[in-house]
């Protein structure tokens, strides 16, 4: 039986852990199984059949699941749907944000990489202004390096471009993209991330600091 508790939501056992409250009754077994099977069908196996879009790591917008959960099952409602994910035994889900995904399982084709969650959606490359131009037209390139250097920070991107000029251009960079054309990105350190290159359509000019 899954139960929430009116502060702390939904739990998978009867007291709360954290206030010690008796969660009140949510969904019975039996709801709660159809419901865990038609999501991770739906991510795992059938998005096309219930208009979800899923990305190449397997991500999806919550919402939409949601909204495709609640269109099949007439008597389920948004928290049921939140809390089948956020609770599941086995840990079938993973919610990021707005977005959720299977862990494992999936028959369609997606990669799902267990460090990805320590990359942020958006990342900074800094440059000498300069060389923005023809960045914007080829891409960032590993130039001398096995791979392109990528920041999390803005600030971090700032110094590493001013190693290289005065007048600096701050370049953001979308990861989600990259993912969708199969672009690696690996953390490399505390604010270090690289990648094989960037194409130019994932990368747009922040700010040119003079
Ligand atoms: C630029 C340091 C023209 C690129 C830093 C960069 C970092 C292009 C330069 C790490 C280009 C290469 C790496 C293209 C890229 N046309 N220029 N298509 N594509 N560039 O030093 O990223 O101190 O090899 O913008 O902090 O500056 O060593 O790379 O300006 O983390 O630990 O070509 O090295 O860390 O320069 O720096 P770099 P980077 P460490």
């Amino acid at each position: 039986m899954l139960r929430r508790c009116p502060a702390h939501g939904a739990l998978d056992e009867a007291w709360c852990p954290t206030c010690g409250h008796r969660g009140d009754p949510l969904l019975d077994e039996e709801h709660r199984t159809r419901l865990s099977k038609f999501l991770s069908g739906a991510l795992r196996h059938f998005p096309d059949d219930v208009g979800l879009d899923v990305d190449a790591r397997g991500w999806t917008s919550q919402a939409e699941l949601i909204e495709a959960a609640l269109d099949r099952y007439p008597w389920a409602t948004a928290e049921h749907v939140r809390a089948v994910l956020s609770t599941d035994p086995k840990g079938r889900f993973e919610t990021r944000e707005d977005r959720v995904r299977a862990t494992y399982g999936h028959s369609i084709d997606v990669r799902v990489d267990k460090d990805e969650g320590s990359i942020p959606d958006r990342l900074y490359h800094g440059t000498a202004a300069a060389n923005r131009g023809v960045i914007l037209s080829e891409g960032l390139q590993p130039m001398g390096r096995r791979e392109v250097h990528l920041s999390g920070e803005v600030e971090t991107a700032r110094e590493v471009g001013r190693r290289h000029a005065d007048e600096i251009a701050v370049l953001g960079v979308d990861v989600e993209g990259l993912r969708e054309e199969g672009i690696e990105i690996q953390r490399r350190s505390e604010d270090v991330y690289t990648c094989e290159r960037v194409p130019p359509e994932h990368l747009e000019v922040l700010h040119v600091d003079r």
